[in-house]
């Protein structure tokens, strides 16, 4: 395996960062999580815009412009000779002193791109839907992290999910600080109700996997809402299910206990996961 450092291709034993850098000691730095399929990049532009987004806030800067950064992208899926491929870009403030103040950092922002496959949940579950529960940590209010930012402090999204795990689940839903329904661990959330789509309109990360969807029932002529959403409004819901670069789409079938419609994927998730295994074999940058 060949990873992107910094301007060169490594072995992966030789990828490496310094112990000093400011990604390893604060998580700071931001990061993307890519597709591709078929030999097709999956939405790179936006992957990237929303990397250089999260940047722009964190005011981290790095040499290379967008263009440049989509460049190292499909270089280092033609160097792994992958054909279906999951790519994290990440960008981190670089080295530094002990101190978090990113003013001292010394360093240049680190830039580093690896090609390789992912799968969160068992296959089986994608057939038969999964179960989930509602955690007690709180997404992070947009006040103090927003969760627009796709930053490499993770912490807020992996203490829900080792309360997922604790209780014998893979995934969680995480409220926001007022109790609305926000997102997964690392998916968004949508239900489905008298055939119109539903996703929660604010405390979570605007997804891409979520616009292509919302994108997609526009096509397919469903109606569709980014709103308030509360846990009851799943639990009533007709269908449910998450999406997620990692994840792609995956069914839910039942909700802290209660079952979610008749209990078995429905025909809407169905439709749409169709539709997007479609596009994701149809769409993106060549290489
Ligand atoms: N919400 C959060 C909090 C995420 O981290 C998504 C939604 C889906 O966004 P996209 O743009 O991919 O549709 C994400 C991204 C993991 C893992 O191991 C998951 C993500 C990122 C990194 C790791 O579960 N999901």
């Amino acid at each position: 395996m060949k990873i992107y450092l910094n301007g060169e291709f490594v072995d992966k034993k030789d990828a490496k960062v310094s112990v000093f850098d400011h990604g390893f000691l604060y998580g700071d730095g931001a990061f993307e999580g890519i597709r591709s399929y078929d030999r097709l990049v999956f939405k790179l532009q936006e992957h990237i815009d929303r990397l250089y987004e999260t940047m722009h806030t964190l005011m981290i800067t790095v040499d290379l412009d967008k263009k440049q950064m989509m460049k190292v992208v499909v270089n280092t899926l033609k160097k792994n000779n992958l054909r279906d491929a999951y790519i994290r870009v990440i960008v981190t403030r670089g080295e530094g002193d002990l101190g978090l103040d990113p003013k001292k950092c010394y360093g240049k922002a680190s830039v580093i791109v690896i090609a390789d496959k992912i799968t969160l949940y068992p296959e089986e579950l994608y057939k038969k839907g999964m179960e989930i529960i509602t955690v007690p940590t709180v997404r992070n209010c947009p006040e103090a992290l927003n969760p627009q930012l796709k930053s490499l402090n993770y912490l807020n999204n992996i203490l829900a999910k080792i309360e997922a795990n604790n209780s014998g689940y893979c995934e969680a839903i995480m409220l926001d600080h007022l109790g609305y329904v926000a997102e997964c661990t690392g998916d968004n959330i949508f239900i489905v109700k008298h055939n119109i789509l539903s996703t929660p309109s604010q405390g979570r990360l605007r997804g891409i996997t979520r616009e292509t969807v919302l994108e997609l029932a526009v096509q397919c002529k469903i109606e569709t809402r980014e709103t308030l959403m509360t846990r009851h409004e799943v639990y009533i819901a007709d269908e449910c299910f998450l999406t997620g670069t990692a994840a792609e789409i995956i069914p839910v079938v039942k909700v802290d206990g209660r079952t979610i419609g008749s209990g078995q994927p429905g025909p809407v998730t169905n439709k749409i996961m169709k539709m997007f295994k479609m596009v994701t074999r149809q769409d993106g940058e060549k290489y």
